[in-house]
């Protein structure tokens, strides 16, 4: 770690030698003056070299960070090297993608999972990636990531990177507050975003008060089938304000759940009549509230069938919620957007979109203000709300519009200012008060960023043992950052090196983002996650993580009609298709196997048939089955869509259908 008086006084010699090392890693060391030369005529400063020279990958060197982005619109999640900031994939998850073959052949169960009432939603507005945890670190097992727009929840693999599982939920229309996961993994937390009356049914928004209504959705998760396991989800019903943001506690706030809010003023806006519009109605009041549920104990209400069928799914309403004491509002200001649980989860921090300070409450005095009923009264639904000054901690002034906090190892904490594009490094009192120079509960330093930043992502920021090094701030704007191209611009990741303690806080690196809007990331140590480079075994469907009995196998290739049906045992294999001809009669259904019995890494074919919308990625080991109906009849060349051999454009064959 170099502190901030050695880079304030970092000499060129220095500085020079940390790049030289870096870009002739194992080859002839070139002299300094060919460095000098080269900044000169690129008008690089110090602190230019210094960034490069911390980003830089050598080819063939590995990151020490993997982030999962949320891909935005265009519902995928991206993974990218830090601190190199390399796009490493994307993973097709609410979106059909074809280099992957997701959604043209195979896949289609999966996204059909996400439809309502059998009406495709082929897109999503992916928001808030979760990493699983195993004791509140990440585990790099699974990686979870809801939908906005539709309210889904989807399920990824990390052997594979693949999605295997989207569950819609069948309460609420769009979600927000999540997802986020319980120490352990045993929930995935969906909350919701809108109210609305449930399962898109329709109620004027004169009955809003009635029939609206808002709700948090606890997917249980089965690690050993790595799937969600919906017949033992429930949800518990919310008052209609608009819940935002939410997080798990860990540690000292292990078995609860914390959802900010807004529009706690129930404001159904209106502005064509000219009533308050809604920005202006939802921010009326100088508090929302936080709802602060005990999901241990809804889990043994739950348990116990102290529920309402609602939709066909079991919901814990609000006077259960009530009666048994699970849910508890307190208020926070002003106009909420961030909650976020510090690492031993004794504090809460929330940020006000529209006050200058983070509010920081502590577990403990919510627990004793629970405990000895220390209410300032109920909201119009009865919920108790837990008196303020009781459970406050602390207030910290950071700037215009903060939003989001992550944490270091340190007892530093970092909260994202929307409105003054920067970044913010505060400490943490209370109990972290020992390890830093700075008092408790206190600015340090702002780090200006381009621009308009949203969430923040530190290495393992929202665990129970934050890494630092390294921040991210996900900026909503570039401007004048990048090249434009066209007015649509791309976001802007910008990397932040918080490895110094105090006001060093450098930008190092901006990655433009020109695919979709993401929101959250989370950054987990490369070493964590232990990917597969080939699939286990030669036939394996990646689906069910096994090996397939049907998957064609080297040798046994073969063409079998029954009746209209078709079946096709197919390999791929450098560089062919085996068989290569496939005669079938107009309308016959076609069941079509094929497996890639490569072993080698990489080595990965492609499939893809015009005209039939099929494309295929077959990664080694792997077997995949498509089917449809020869409906169209004609001569078709298929082949293989990715450059795997010389002989590449070879790997084709001709599916004939004769017309009846
Ligand atoms: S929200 Cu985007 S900046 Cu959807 Cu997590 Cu705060
Ligand atoms: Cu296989 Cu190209």
């Amino acid at each position: 770690m170099s502190g901030p008086a050695t880079i304030g006084r970092c000499t060129w010699a220095l500085l020079l030698a940390i790049a030289i090392g870096a870009a002739t890693h194992g080859t002839h060391a070139q002299s300094i003056t060919d460095v000098q030369n080269v900044a000169k005529a690129r008008g690089l400063t110090n602190a230019d070299l210094l960034a490069a020279a911390k980003t830089f990958m050598p080819s063939g060197q590995k990151d020490e960070y993997i982030m999962f982005s949320s891909g935005g619109h265009s519902g995928q999640v991206f993974v990218i090297g830090m601190p190199s900031m390399r796009l490493l994939r994307s993973i097709a998850v609410f979106t059909p993608e074809p280099w992957q073959g997701w959604g043209y052949g195979v896949g289609e169960e999966v996204l059909a999972a996400g439809d309502v009432a059998g009406k495709p939603n082929r897109w999503g507005d992916t928001h808030h990636p979760a990493l699983s945890e195993t004791k509140g670190d990440y585990d790099g097992q699974w990686l979870f990531i809801n939908d906005k727009i539709n309210a889904r929840v989807a399920v990824i693999d990390l052997r594979d990177f693949e999605t295997k599982q989207i569950v819609k939920n069948p309460l609420t229309i769009s979600d927000h507050g999540g997802t986020f996961v319980t120490p352990d993994t045993e929930y995935v937390i969906e909350g919701g975003q809108y109210a609305t009356p449930w399962g898109a049914d329709y109620a004027p928004i004169s009955e809003y008060k009635e029939k609206y209504r808002g709700s948090v959705t606890m997917w249980k998760f089965n690690r050993k089938k790595g799937r969600i396991d919906i017949e033992n989800s429930f949800a518990l019903q919310l008052p209609p304000y608009w819940q935002d943001l939410s997080d798990a506690g860990k540690l000292a706030s292990d078995g609860y759940i914390f959802l900010n809010s807004l529009n706690s003023e129930m404001a159904t806006g209106g502005i064509q009549d000219k009533k308050p519009p809604f920005e202006a109605g939802v921010s009326r009041n100088a508090t929302d509230y936080l709802h602060i549920i005990d999901w241990k104990k809804a889990e043994k209400v739950f348990k116990a069938g102290k529920v309402e069928k609602i939709k066909g799914f079991p919901v814990i309403t609000l006077d259960t919620s009530i009666a048994e004491g699970l849910l508890y509002l307190t208020p926070e200001p002003r106009s909420p957007h961030g909650v976020d649980v510090a690492p031993r989860g004794d504090f809460i921090v929330v940020s006000g979109k529209l006050d200058p300070h983070v509010t920081i409450y502590s577990m403990q005095k919510i627990k004793s203000a629970i405990a000895s009923k220390k209410f300032s009264g109920k909201d119009d639904f009865g919920v108790p709300i837990l008196d303020f000054d009781a459970v406050l901690e602390a207030q910290v002034e950071l700037g215009l519009g903060p939003l989001h906090t992550q944490f270091g190892p340190d007892g530093y904490a970092y909260t994202s200012l929307f409105l003054d594009s920067a970044v913010a490094r505060w400490t943490l009192g209370g109990t972290y008060g020992s390890g830093t120079p700075e008092p408790d509960w206190t600015l340090v330093t702002k780090t200006p960023v381009h621009y308009n930043v949203g969430h923040i992502g530190c290495a393992e920021g929202d665990t129970v043992s934050p890494d630092g090094k390294y921040l991210v701030a996900f900026n909503k704007w570039s401007v004048d950052r990048f090249f434009p191209p066209g007015p649509l611009l791309p976001q802007n990741f910008q990397l932040i090196d918080i490895t110094a303690s105090g006001a060093t806080m450098p930008v190092i690196y901006d990655m433009p983002i020109g695919v979709g809007e993401p929101h959250y990331a989370q950054i987990i140590k490369a070493d964590k996650l232990n990917p597969w480079t080939v699939y286990p075994g030669i036939g394996w469907d990646p689906h069910t993580q096994s090996l397939d009995p049907w998957a064609p196998k080297a040798k046994m290739e073969r063409i079998e009609r029954k009746g209209d049906t078709v079946e096709v045992y197919m390999t791929a294999i450098r560089s062919h298709f085996n068989p290569e001809h496939i005669t079938v009669k107009e309308g016959d259904k076609i069941v079509w196997r094929i497996t890639n019995i490569e072993r080698a890494i990489d080595a990965v074919h492609g499939f893809a048939v015009p005209q039939y919308n099929i494309n295929l990625s077959l990664e080694p080991g792997e077997t995949a089955k498509i089917e449809f109906v020869a409906d169209r009849p004609g001569t078709f060349p298929f082949y293989c869509s990715e450059f795997c051999s010389a002989l590449h454009l070879e790997m084709m064959g001709y599916l004939m259908v004769e017309p009846r």
